[in-house]
């Protein structure tokens, strides 16, 4: 069933670490052969092999339309025959800035950067600036990328592999890195009375989703707003995931909270290479060539990623029901889902926000990163092989949403239960 995955992985890690560009794609705490992709188009994933997946990953969120939508493709291929890359401004830059601008509250101004760790790195780099202080908050089992300041007690693929200290990042740079439990508002006050007035900026994915998916719980971040105004320290939001996939505005219009800083990534990009950092004029004006703080990249801005970006911002501008369709069909997978566990007595909490949902075998809630870690993760790996095997691809990991995209049919839902209710006897 795997063959040619099989054979590709054992090639792959003749010249790839690990056989994989990214960590958590390796397969490596579910065990097994990552799948070798040969193509996608709408809900569906293709491996080497010719099996077909129900696609629950969505390249990790930017496929919100579904894989090679053929508006997106059409612009893409459009766009190519101009050349690649010019390394100079382009109108195109204008129009897709001025489109997030619509999109997004909050933002005066915006940078286009390659990825969402150049977007978070940026960012946390001009809040310092900005303030002139060096200390940040993040939380523990949000990620915000992989530079060096943010690679404490984070999630994703440091979570999937219990990565506690990462080799190569100085006592000097993470000191400055201050870490509390989501959803601990005490902790945050804590940790700003301790720091007192050398406090850069807050950083937080207003809904967590590297491990699994946990929702801010009620008031969280409105005191965290509160603080930041009183203390005048920036609130950056991670809006990697959950920028235009939960709303237009994404996490700041869906729960009604402003930032100072947001970041975005994956569907900003429409599924090329994108990230962006945007925010208040005062703040972002402090941004070379307009102040110091110096940030720069050969491809920021590239021709074919903000065409694909452009085109896939427009129409989700265009047609907002996007954002009810998916919600619905993620409402309809978790009603699914939770009546079938639910006969079952597996203990099991589902945790969803929008088209962003995950499983945790869990008998507590799911609140933070020690309740994620805590849930059973053993029972996950079962089950993310038993949906494998019958036609559904999961992140290869508990530390992960799940992403719908409007693609999937009610059938693919149908299916996707079955699936679950088929894999019981599996997990149990
Ligand atoms: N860090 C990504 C998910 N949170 C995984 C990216 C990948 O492995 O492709």
């Amino acid at each position: 069933m795997y063959s040619k995955s099989q054979s590709l992985f054992s090639r792959a890690q003749q010249s790839i670490p690990g056989g994989v560009n990214s960590p958590v794609r390796a397969f490596k705490s579910v065990g097994g052969t990552p799948l070798f992709i040969e193509k996608a188009k709408g809900a569906y994933l293709y491996d080497a092999d010719g099996n077909q997946y129900i696609d629950y990953i969505a390249s990790w969120g930017p496929m919100i339309l579904g894989h090679a939508h053929e508006t997106v493709i059409k612009a893409i291929q459009e766009r190519a025959v101009f050349s690649t890359s010019y390394g100079a401004p382009t109108e195109l830059e204008i129009e897709m800035a001025e489109l997030i601008k619509s999109m997004a509250p909050n933002v005066d101004l915006v940078r286009m950067v390659s990825s969402g760790t150049e977007a978070c790195m940026s960012a946390l780099r001009l809040a310092r600036g900005y303030t002139g202080r060096n200390k940040f908050i993040k939380f523990e089992g949000c990620y915000h990328g992989h530079a060096d300041a943010f690679l404490v007690k984070a999630g994703s693929g440091l979570a999937t592999f219990n990565i506690q200290t990462v080799p190569g990042i100085t006592g000097g740079v993470s000191n400055d890195t201050l870490t509390c439990a989501y959803n601990d508002i005490e902790a945050v006050e804590r940790l700003v009375t301790e720091n007192k007035n050398e406090i850069a900026a807050i950083i937080i994915e207003p809904v967590a989703g590297n491990m699994g998916c946990i929702l801010p719980a009620t008031g969280f971040l409105e005191r965290i707003r509160a603080i930041c105004d009183a203390e005048k320290i920036v609130l950056i939001f991670d809006e990697v995931m959950t920028g235009f996939r939960l709303a237009p505005g994404g996490a700041q219009q869906k729960l009604g909270i402003d930032a100072d800083l947001i970041t975005y990534g994956k569907v900003i990009g429409g599924g090329m290479p994108v990230g962006a950092f945007g925010g208040k004029r005062k703040i972002m004006e402090q941004i070379a060539p307009l102040g110091n703080v110096y940030q720069a990249g050969t491809l920021s801005g590239n021709p074919l990623a903000m065409i694909a970006g452009y085109t896939t911002l427009s129409i989700l501008k265009e047609n907002p029901s996007v954002y009810s369709e998916l919600e619905e069909k993620t409402n309809y997978l978790h009603k699914g889902l939770a009546r079938v566990l639910q006969d079952s007595g597996i203990p099991h909490v589902i945790n969803q926000l929008g088209s962003m949902i995950s499983i945790h075998f869990s008998d507590h809630p799911v609140t933070d990163f020690a309740t994620a870690a805590s849930a059973n993760n053993e029972r996950f790996k079962k089950y993310f092989h038993a949906m494998l095997k019958r036609g559904v691809y999961l992140p290869p990991s508990a530390f992960e949403s799940w992403f719908l995209n409007n693609a999937l049919s009610y059938a693919d839902l149908d299916k996707t239960i079955e699936a679950t209710a088929e894999s019981l006897p599996e997990i149990g």
